[in-house]
């Protein structure tokens, strides 16, 4: 290295207690400003060998004997740990991610905790049904169910709420007794190897959570879901790499749980709180650079107050800061990549020519200083498509949505369900009954009423179409994550 050049960071694999370089490196880049901040180590298949083999074993040692309250405890101690470290992981999350420090503050940090607290208590406070049986000789016999953990549990997660997808499904797979080989988006790396240090000081024994760097196709991705001794494969991410993931575990008939895209709906009605809708529309089609996979980038409103909302929710567009993620002030950083950006600029493009009215944005933002080399888009708010737009049907993943008129209940639900996609809906009313009626007609895993992206962890969470396969969430994941033994004793 010559004098005065700067060291860059590397970012290792995690197996089996050790931290390892690979026999590559590839760059993470800082969105931001398109700096290369680490070097990330890329595992081999040997190395993926290496994680699943050490996994297995960490099921025959330590990990494998211990009851549920002492494994209940360790992640507490993990939780504990992340709020000990704080301060590193909203740096680690918002130089990889560019997301700005008040929302990984407020959301992705704090989640992750919640997520081990979430299924430490979960595991240890959920029972199991049993039934009494009655005979056909008069006699009676009891069945009941014990939990047992799946094995090793392949866990593949996107770049947009890194950390926070993570821990979503390391908690409750460690709560129930699995071992996991974790393989984090390749833009977005840092955080599952710092969540590794806080392990080991957590007390979880090595093996039980190992870390493997690289990216899908002919690398640890792949690797990793056609392992033949990986026992199930939950995913976030792409529809399209859901799909991919399904044929590789086709072959050995191995349990998956999909986390997919989604072009999710939002129905405004004309007895809506109307400042509240706005600003939860706002919310919801721009939280994270529109980088959310619940985002709204459909909204229908009534006609009678389409107009008036449509401009109020320019203003508030036009209102969010956009800049520097270390800024606190900031509302909305770059897109993760160049890639992304120009993906999102090609639907930019598209709705212009399929005759969208650019109500704001559509374009990049100048700075005039270093942002400008960052992957910013200008939140954007389009009017006037038809239906059958590509940009409606189509998940774009960016600060972006569309507002169209509707005028009666049923051809709001009509426009919402006009999707392959089924993740999520949010429902604008002050009408409580009309809230329920339509609600439950979305064809969604999760609709929200008068707010969005209110989690509470115990509820299921997934979605229907190509958004995804199964539920997790509270005793939904506790149910994905191990297997059912049902014990029928004759009385
Ligand atoms: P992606 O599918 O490109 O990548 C996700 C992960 O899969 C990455 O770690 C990647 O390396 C890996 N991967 C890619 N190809 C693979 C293969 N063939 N085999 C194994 N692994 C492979 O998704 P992304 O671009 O990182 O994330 C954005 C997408 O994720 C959006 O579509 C978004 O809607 C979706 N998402 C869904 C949810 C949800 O809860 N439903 C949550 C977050 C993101
Ligand atoms: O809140 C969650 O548990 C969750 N899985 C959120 C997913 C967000 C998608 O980007």
């Amino acid at each position: 290295m010559r004098r005065g050049s700067r060291q860059l960071k590397s970012i290792l694999n995690y197996i089996d207690g050790q931290f390892l370089r690979g026999t590559r490196e590839f760059p993470d880049v800082n969105p931001a400003d398109g700096t290369v901040i680490a070097q990330i180590a890329e595992a081999d298949q040997g190395m993926v060998d290496h994680a699943v083999g050490a996994a297995r074993k960490a099921l025959r040692g330590e990990w494998g004997r211990m009851g549920i309250r002492e494994r209940a405890a360790r992640l507490h101690k993990v939780a504990d740990a992340i709020e000990a470290r704080f301060d590193n992981f909203v740096a680690a999350e918002v130089a990889d991610t560019g997301k700005p420090i008040a929302l990984a503050s407020r959301l992705d940090v704090p989640r992750a905790a919640a997520n081990f607290r979430a299924f430490a208590d979960v595991i240890k406070t959920s029972g199991l049904e049993s039934f009494q049986t009655e005979t056909a000789d008069g006699k009676s016999a009891l069945n009941y169910a014990v939990r047992k953990p799946l094995g090793v549990v392949g866990i593949i997660t996107p770049w947009n709420l890194p950390l926070l997808l993570l821990t979503w499904k390391v908690a409750p797979a460690l709560a129930c007794g699995n071992t996991v080989v974790v393989k984090p988006s390749e833009e977005t790396p840092a955080t599952a190897t710092l969540l590794a240090e806080v392990m080991k000081d957590a007390g979880i024994p090595d093996g039980v959570y190992n870390v493997v760097h690289g990216f899908g196709p002919n690398s640890a991705g792949e690797f990793l879901t056609q392992h033949p001794d990986v026992n199930a494969v939950t995913f976030t991410g792409e529809s399209q790499t859901g799909a991919t993931i399904m044929k590789a575990v086709a072959a050995s008939v191995k349990p998956v749980s999909f986390e997919l895209g989604g072009k999710n709906a939002a129905v405004v009605f004309d007895d809506c709180d109307f400042e509240d809708a706005v600003n939860g529309i706002s919310e919801a089609a721009f939280l994270n650079t529109g980088q959310v996979c619940l985002c709204a980038e459909r909204v229908y409103v009534e006609h009678g107050i389409f107009d008036k909302f449509v401009d109020a929710l320019k203003h508030k567009a036009q209102s969010l800061r956009i800049g520097s993620p270390t800024e606190t002030s900031t509302d909305l950083g770059p897109l993760i990549s160049a890639q992304h950006r120009e993906k999102v600029l090609s639907y930019y493009r598209l709705a212009r020519e399929e005759g969208a009215v650019v109500v704001t944005g559509g374009d990049i933002p100048q700075f005039g200083d270093a942002l400008d080399k960052g992957f910013y888009v200008q939140p954007t708010i389009y009017t006037g498509l038809p239906e059958a737009a590509r940009c409606v049907k189509e998940e774009i993943f960016g600060p972006v949505c569309h507002v169209a008129p509707f005028d009666t209940e049923e051809q709001a639900i009509d426009m919402a369900n006009d999707t392959e996609y089924g993740l999520a809906a949010s429902i604008w009313t002050t009408n409580l009954k009309r809230g329920h009626r339509v609600a439950q007609q979305m064809n969604v895993g999760i609709t929200w009423v008068n707010c969005w992206f209110l989690r509470d962890l115990r509820t299921p969470f997934g979605g229907a179409g190509l958004s995804g396969i199964g539920r997790e969430g509270g005793i939904h994941s506790l149910n994905f994550y191990s297997e059912l033994n049902n014990v029928c004793i004759r009385l």
